[in-house]
């Protein structure tokens, strides 16, 4: 029988087993050895060039490289030469072709020159190119199988979030401008170069201030961060998605921000206050800042003939808007929410958006006597943005 051998790099000692049925197996150690002849094994590869600088084989490279072989033979090597040739399709052999000076019997001899191949582009990170030299010395031949580990630089977006806002709740909130964060990791074997990442957004009520950011280098196994900043539209509805999507070479993510919440508040006094007869009057609330999404107000009046009365709300920054308009006759008290319980005659709606900070003012007044009342107190419920 025959057994045929890989390529050796080495002599060492095989063993070989024979089996039988319902026979004890027959184990046997049967030393290598050559014959008198050279016999070229692998030694070593030295890169000896790579238009990238970086000493790796990596995606896009023109490299070359000087094989190095021993002669595991009896008989020295003369002059041997090879042919190298790649099976991966990442690695492409452009000038295979290796000369050495005589390899000695039991010696190690690097190639005279080098062959040429390089990486094609789309290679992926950690792919094993195999290499095979087809060898001659002296008449002999054989082959000598190595290969190569390409190492490429393999970024990844791993995530996005929120890092800064205007009012520090940590939400997009409507008129906010908010800083995002976008972490980027080399799961690659190379360092990555320094470059951007680019962003954009579909949504309306999202605008980035600027399209793309700088990213560092990254070494292998590390992570960095690039920043961008997006404006909130002061109109973007509350409680709604918006995405902002990232690219990075082929890599892509998309995050979702979701505009912040207005949360309600109330104010109120319990001060009662005559109304004069006639004449005007005034209560007030102080509010804190925020920003104003809708407002309620609820009025406590005692009175004899409402449609004396004149009623408003005024928010600091002048905003007016009347409640009750000397309507209802006869009627008694004024007594309710405005605009849930009863319509006001002005729009609410036009507080929207106006800053909240400062003096809410009730202005109420009485345009004839006799009939007279007094405020027992009010409140002001503000659906708001808060800091
Ligand atoms: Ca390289
Ligand atoms: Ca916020
Ligand atoms: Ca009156």
């Amino acid at each position: 029988m025959s057994l045929p051998l890989e390529p050796l790099s080495e002599l060492k000692t095989l063993q070989i087993v024979v089996t039988g049925y319902n026979a004890v197996p027959y184990v046997a150690d049967v030393p290598v050895t050559v014959l008198e002849k050279p016999y070229l094994a692998w030694a070593s590869r030295q890169l000896a060039e790579d238009s990238s600088g970086d000493g790796e084989p990596s995606p896009g490279d023109a490299l070359a490289t000087r094989l190095s072989l021993k002669n595991l033979g009896r008989t020295d090597a003369p002059t041997p030469s090879a042919t190298v040739s790649s099976t991966s399709p990442c690695a492409v052999v452009d000038d295979g072709q290796l000369a050495w000076n005589t390899v000695a019997a039991g010696a190690t001899g690097a190639s005279v020159g080098t062959f040429r191949w390089h990486v094609t582009p789309d290679c992926a990170n950690a792919t094993r190119a195999t290499f095979t030299a087809a060898w001659t010395a002296g008449g002999e031949h054989g082959s000598v199988r190595f290969s190569e580990n390409i190492k490429a630089p393999a970024l990844r977006l791993s995530g996005a979030r929120l890092v800064g806002d205007d009012n520090g709740n940590g939400k997009p909130d409507p008129g906010e401008t908010v800083t995002l964060a976008v972490t980027v990791a080399n799961d690659g074997l190379l360092a990555s170069h320094a470059g951007e990442i680019s962003a954009s957004t579909a949504a309306p009520s999202l605008q980035l201030v600027a399209p793309a950011a700088a990213l560092g280098a990254i070494a292998p196994g590390q992570t960095a961060e690039a920043r961008f900043e997006v404006r909130v539209a002061a109109d973007a509805a509350s409680d709604t998605v918006a995405q902002v999507a990232f690219v990075l070479g082929g890599a892509s993510l998309t995050h979702d921000l979701t505009i912040g919440t207005p949360v309600v508040r109330l104010f109120e006094s319990s001060e009662a206050v005559m109304i004069p007869d006639p004449g005007s009057t005034t209560a007030s609330l102080a509010v804190p800042a925020g920003r104003v999404e809708a407002v309620r107000v609820q009025l406590d009046i005692a009175h004899t003939w409402v449609g004396d009365l004149k009623a408003s709300v005024l928010a600091p920054d002048g905003t007016r808007v009347a409640l009750h308009n000397a309507t209802g006759g006869s009627q008694h008290d004024l007594v309710g929410w405005y605009p849930t319980d009863h319509a006001p005659a002005g729009d609410l709606g036009m507080l929207r958006g106006r800053p909240t900070e400062g003096a809410w003012q009730l202005e109420l007044s009485d345009s004839m006597s006799p009939d007279s009342g007094t405020t027992r107190g009010w409140k002001l419920e503000i659906l708001g943005y808060w800091p």
